[in-house]
């Protein structure tokens, strides 16, 4: 089945490798609005957790980074006084020296994302949601802040008010992306955060648009109240309904044809107004990712007929 994922960082990488086992014709649509340029290089930590975890090198507890990662370089920036704050390790490193000396040449980030997959010996696409510049801001009382600033630095604490995509008005989707989702035959919008993750892809003028009459399966971030990692939950009760399938749900609107829950949240369904399925969502094995995948593209096949 061919299948466009919408994936954020961590739960967007594992589902999507989930649906890579499955065996779906996979494309990753992938957030970049985390993007930013750090000590000089260009670094897109969405769209290296979806290829690392894809390629299976991935730091699998932390959800970034790379396995058996080393620190060398980050310890010597830190002796040499260099910002410390957001780790690097020297695999990764690697990566961003290259992508950002061919990005300073001229290459879309789609190309060099491709062909760092494909290096990686990855068979999935991975497209950023645009090669044009997005960066998440998040608006707090006391202003806005750079995404990683709030993230990493702040650790997302202090309350946050909205977000705004800095340049998402002047931003066109990515080359290949309206294809992609053209032939999609279903879509999936990963276990994200559905502000910081989810909301930039949607917001890529003419994406939604793009959006082909298949179902959409969205897999609930949200699991017994809380998130799995990161703010979500936090974030949907200070700006949205309820920290749950539901707040998802309404969050999503009628984009969405289904829905994929945690059997824990089971007690929901009848609240969700459209087709749903409660199962193990956490996903610690590459059996719970196959499995959950499975279950997605399930659901999306019994709605394929009604869309
Ligand atoms: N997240 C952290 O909380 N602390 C870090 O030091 C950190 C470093 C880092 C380096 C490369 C990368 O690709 C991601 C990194 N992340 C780090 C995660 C990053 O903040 C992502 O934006 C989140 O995973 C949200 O998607």
């Amino acid at each position: 089945m061919k299948v466009v994922a919408l994936a954020g960082g961590v739960g967007g990488g594992r589902l999507a490798h989930g649906l890579a086992l499955a065996g779906a014709d996979l494309t990753v649509i992938v957030n970049t609005g985390d993007d930013f340029t750090h000590l000089g290089l260009r670094i897109c930590p969405d769209i290296d957790s979806v290829t690392y975890t894809l390629a299976g090198i991935a730091n699998r507890e932390q959800g970034w980074g790379v396995a058996g990662e080393t620190t060398a370089a980050m310890e010597r920036i830190r002796r040499l006084g260099g910002e410390d704050w957001f780790l690097l390790g020297d695999r990764d490193l690697a990566l961003h020296i290259l992508r950002t000396d061919r990005l300073r040449q001229g290459e879309p980030l789609s190309a060099v994302t491709a062909d760092i997959a494909a290096k990686l010996g990855i068979t999935a696409r991975i497209l950023p949601m645009t090669d044009d510049p997005v960066a998440t801001m998040v608006q707090t009382p006391a202003g806005e802040l750079s995404f990683q600033n709030w993230f990493v630095r702040r650790r997302a604490e202090g309350a946050v008010t909205g977000f705004r995509f800095d340049g998402i008005e002047a931003a066109r989707p990515a080359f290949g992306l309206t294809e992609a989702l053209a032939a999609a035959e279903a879509i999936v919008i990963c276990p994200s955060n559905p502000y910081v993750s989810i909301d930039p892809i949607l917001s890529v003028p003419g994406l939604r648009e793009a959006m082909p009459k298949v179902p959409v399966i969205a897999v609930s971030p949200i699991i017994g109240g809380e998130a799995v990692k990161g703010p979500a939950a936090r974030l949907l009760r200070e700006l949205g309904t309820e920290a749950s399938p539901v707040g998802i749900a309404d969050h999503y609107g009628s984009l969405l044809s289904g829905m994929v829950i945690d059997e824990a949240d089971a007690g929901l369904a009848a609240r969700l107004r459209i087709p749903v399925r409660a199962t193990k969502s956490l996903m610690q094995t590459d059996e719970d990712r196959l499995a959950l995948a499975r279950e997605c593209l399930d659901l999306a096949g019994s709605l394929a007929w009604t869309s």
